[in-house]
C-alpha cells in the first residue's frame, strides 16, 4: 500500500504551523523549517483534491514577549500589535497559503482556552500544589520562565531559561538551573510560596509509550520518535500549566488572581481558537472527527510541547483526536553560524522581501531544497546564488524558455500537431506519467527536499529530450518531427506548471498564465495531452533571472556589519594591569605640546609627523595615527600629551623624539587625548 491509498481513509486534513512568537520578526530558520514545508503540504493536498485546513498565527503571549516590551520601555500589546502586522504580511507576501492567520490576544482564543482549563479543572484533571518558587525582591515579581536564567543541568549551556535549554533542547523546570539568576535585575533569586495548577504527566507515561513508541515508530521522522523516546525514558513529570504574571489568558479560578495560563499551555490551544474563528458552527469535525488528519509541523525545540503535553492536553479534555504526525524540523544556520534574533544574526523575511522584489519563489526554493529535515543545515548567500543562477535559471527556466520560444518563432504560439513517436519518445510519455506519483508521494512522506528534486528532474528530463532532438535544427528538414517534439515539450511544460505549484506557487501562476492553463488538480498532471493542438500560447517571459555578484556581496556584507555590531555590543573595558607603585609612575614624564606642524610621512600609511613645542625647543614626534586624522595641518595649534622620556627610535626613516598619547575606541577607532583647558607648553601631566 502506497502512502497516498493509505492517506485515503482521511477526509480531510488539519495542517497546523507552529506559532511565531511576536517579539521579532520572521526570519529563513522558521521558515525552512516550519512554513515552507507545510505550505508545499497544504498546497499539495489542495491539489489533489482534499478538504485541507491550514492553520497559522502569533503567538503573543509569554515571557518573551513580556521582557522585550520591558526592555523597549512600551506594553507588551504594542510588541504583539507590532510584530503580529510585519509578520501576517510578509507570510502573505511569501505565499504561505494559511487558511486563517490570527493571533493568541483574540477574544475567541481567550475564551477558548480559558474554557478548556475550566473544563480540565471541574473533572480534576489537575494537581493542585503549593510550592516554593523564584521570586526577585528587587522587582517584586515571581520569575516564569525566561525570567529566570541559569546553567543547563545537562548541557552546561550557562543561557538556558527557566523552562527550556535551547542548546539542547531539554524542558526544564525554573529549579533545575544551576546559578540561578533573574533577567529582570540579574540578581540570584529568592524563594517564596505559590499556588499552581500541574497537568500530572507522569500519569500519561504509559499510553504516550504505546502511542509514539509503538504505534508511530515508523511514520514519525527518527529525530521527533528519538526524542520522544529519551523523553519518555527518562520518566516523565507533573507541568505546571499556570503562572505567576500579568500577560495572557487569566486562569478562570476566582482563587488564581494574578496568575495566567503558561503560554504554552494556551499556544497550541491558539490553533482551535482560530479554527472556531474560521469555520465557526463547523469547527469541531476538523478537531474531533477520526476521518481527520491532523499534522503539527514545527521546529526541533518544540517536539516536546507537541508530541507529549499538548497530546495530554488533549486526551485530557477526552473528545479531540491526536496528530496522525509532526514533522519537525532540525534547526538552519546562517553561514556557518547559529541565527540568533538578539544577535541579528538572520536573514529577515520582511527585509528579503524588500531587497528581492518578485523573487518569492526564489527563497522557497532554496529553503525547500536545503530544508534541515534530517540535520541542522546551513544556508549561504552564495548557494543561494548557486540555486538560482544554476538551477532555476539553468534548468527550469531554461527548458521552460526554450520551448515557449520556438513555439513562437516556428508556430506563432500555436500547440504543433504530434504525430508518430519514436521509442525513446514513448519511454519519455511513459516516465512523465511517474512524476506526479514520484513527487506526492515524497511530500506525502514529508520529504520535501526529495519532492523538490523529483519536480527538478521533470524539467532535466524535458532539456535532455530537447538536447537529444535539437528541434532547433531538425526544423530544417523534417517540420512533421519537429512539430511532435515541440508537442511533447509543450506537455512537458504544462506538467511543470501542476508540479511545481506546491513549490513555486508564483512561477506556477505565471506558467499558467502564458500557456493560458486552465487550474488543473495533481490528477490531471503525468498526462501528454494536457495541451490539445492549436491551443495558443502567449508572448514567452523569463521564469527566473541572474541574480549577480553584487546582489550577494551586498547581503553578505549587511551580515558582516551586523558581526560587527554584535562584537561593538559585546565590548568590555579590558582587565587592569597589575600594580604599580607610585615610584614607578614617576618614571614617567608624561607633558603637554603643542602641535606647531603636522603632515603624513611619505610612503607610510599609518604615520603622521609631529613638530611639537614641547616648551624645551621643540621635537619631533611620529604617531600611527594617520588613518583617523586624514587632514593633518588641521591639528596645528592643537595641545597633546606625549610621553617625554620615551627612547627615540626610527619610523620610516623619521626619528620619533617621544610618543604621543591617544585613547583607542571600541571599534579600534585612535583619538588624540588633549587638555580640556589651554596650558603652557611643556607642563607635566600626572
Ligand atoms: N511560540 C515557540 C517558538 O516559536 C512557540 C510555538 C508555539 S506553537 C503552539 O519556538
Ligand atoms: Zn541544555
Amino acid at each position: 500500500m502506497t502512502y497516498t491509498e493509505k492517506d485515503k481513509q482521511y477526509k480531510r486534513y488539519t495542517i497546523t504551523s507552529a506559532l511565531p512568537y511576536a517579539n521579532g520578526p520572521v526570519h529563513i530558520g522558521h521558515l525552512a523549517g516550519v512554513y515552507v514545508p507545510a505550505d508545499v503540504y497544504a498546497r499539495y493536498l489542495r491539489a489533489q483534491g482534499e478538504q485541507v485546513l491550514f492553520i497559522g498565527g502569533s503567538d503573543e503571549h509569554g515571557v518573551p514577549i513580556t521582557i522585550k516590551a520591558r526592555k523597549e520601555g512600551v506594553s507588551p500589546q504594542d510588541i504583539v500589535d507590532r510584530y503580529h502586522k510585519i509578520i501576517k504580511e510578509s507570510f502573505a507576501e511569501l505565499g504561505i497559503s494559511f487558511d486563517i492567520y490570527s493571533r493568541t490576544s483574540s477574544a475567541e482564543h481567550h475564551k477558548t482556552a480559558a474554557a478548556f482549563f475550566e473544563k480540565l479543572y471541574k473533572e480534576g484533571k489537575f494537581v493542585e500544589k503549593t510550592s516554593m518558587q523564584y521570586y526577585d525582591e528587587e522587582a517584586h515579581q515571581f520569575l516564569a520562565d525566561r525570567y529566570i536564567t541559569g546553567t543547563c543541568p545537562h548541557c552546561g549551556n550557562e543561557h538556558a531559561y527557566g523552562d527550556q535549554c535551547e542548546a539542547c533542547g531539554t524542558s526544564l523546570n525554573a529549579t533545575d538551573l544551576i546559578n540561578p539568576r533573574s533577567a529582570l535585575s540579574g540578581n540570584p533569586p529568592v524563594m517564596k510560596e505559590t499556588k499552581h495548577w500541574y497537568l500530572p504527566l507522569d500519569k500519561d507515561e504509559e499510553w504516550l509509550r504505546q502511542w509514539i513508541l509503538e504505534s508511530h515508530k515508523n511514520d514519525w521522522k527518527v529525530n521527533v520518535y528519538g526524542q520522544c523516546k529519551s523523553w519518555i525514558d527518562a520518566g516523565l513529570q507533573p507541568r505546571a500549566v499556570t503562572r505567576d504574571l500579568d500577560w495572557g489568558v487569566k486562569v478562570p479560578l476566582p482563587e488564581a488572581e494574578g496568575k495566567v495560563l503558561y503560554v504554552w499551555f494556551d499556544a497550541p490551544i491558539g490553533y482551535i481558537s482560530f479554527t472556531k474563528e474560521l469555520k465557526g458552527d463547523d469547527w469541531e469535525k476538523w478537531w474531533k472527527d477520526n476521518d481527520t488528519k491532523l499534522v503539527h509541523f514545527i521546529g526541533k525545540d518544540n517536539i516536546v510541547f507537541h508530541c507529549i503535553i499538548f497530546p495530554s492536553m488533549l486526551k485530557a479534555e477526552g473528545s479531540y483526536i491526536l496528530p496522525q504526525n509532526v514533522p519537525a524540523n532540525e534547526f538552519l544556520n546562517l553561514e556557518g553560524d547559529k541565527i540568533s534574533t538578539s544577535r541579528n544574526w538572520a536573514v529577515w523575511l520582511h527585509e528579503y522581501l524588500k531587497e528581492f522584489p518578485g523573487k518569492q519563489d526564489v527563497l522557497r526554493y532554496t529553503l525547500c531544497s536545503n530544508a534541515p529535515e534530517t540535520k541542522d543545515n546551513d544556508f549561504t548567500w552564495k548557494d543561494f546564488q548557486l540555486k538560482n543562477n544554476s538551477e532555476l535559471v539553468a534548468i527550469l527556466g531554461n527548458f521552460v524558455n526554450r520551448t515557449l520560444v520556438l513555439t513562437h518563432k516556428f508556430y506563432g504560439g500555436k500547440v504543433p500537431a504530434r504525430k508518430a513517436l519514436t521509442p525513446a519518445e514513448e519511454e519519455v510519455i511513459r516516465e512523465l506519467a511517474t512524476f506526479p506519483e514520484r513527487v506526492g508521494r515524497s511530500i506525502e512522506l514529508y520529504r520535501f527536499r526529495e519532492a523538490l528534486g523529483e519536480m527538478m528532474n521533470l524539467a532535466r528530463l524535458g532539456n535532455k529530450y530537447l538536447t537529444d532532438t535539437e528541434p532547433w535544427k531538425l526544423v530544417k528538414t523534417d517540420p512533421e518531427r519537429t512539430a511532435t517534439v515541440m508537442n511533447l515539450a509543450l506537455q512537458i511544460c504544462a506538467n511543470l506548471a501542476v508540479l511545481c505549484a506546491p513549490f513555486l506557487p508564483f512561477t506556477a501562476d505565471k506558467m499558467h498564465r502564458i500557456m493560458n492553463l486552465p487550474a488543473m488538480g495533481w490528477q490531471h498532471a503525468g498526462s501528454a495531452d494536457l495541451l490539445m493542438e492549436g491551443h495558443t500560447i502567449d508572448q514567452p517571459e523569463l521564469l527566473f533571472e541572474q541574480i549577480d555578484d553584487a546582489a550577494i556581496e551586498a547581503q553578505v556584507n549587511k551580515l558582516q556589519e551586523s558581526k560587527r555590531q554584535n562584537e561593538l555590543n559585546a565590548w568590555q573595558p579590558a582587565a587592569v594591569k597589575p600594580t604599580v607603585s607610585f615610584d614607578d609612575f614617576g618614571k614617567v614624564d608624561i607633558r603637554v605640546g603643542t602641535v606647531l606642524e603636522c603632515s603624513k610621512v611619505p610612503k607610510a600609511d599609518k604615520l603622521l609627523q609631529f613638530k611639537i613645542d614641547d616648551g624645551m625647543g621643540g621635537r619631533t614626534i611620529v604617531s600611527g595615527i594617520a588613518k583617523y586624522y586624514t587632514e593633518p595641518e588641521k591639528l596645528v595649534g592643537r595641545q597633546v600629551c606625549f610621553i617625554a622620556n620615551f627612547a627615540p627610535r626610527k619610523l620610516k626613516g623619521v626619528e620619533s623624539q617621544g610618543m604621543i598619547l591617544s585613547a583607542e575606541d571600541k571599534d579600534g577607532r585612535l583619538v588624540l587625548v588633549s587638555p580640556s583647558d589651554l596650558v603652557t607648553s611643556g607642563v607635566n601631566v600626572g
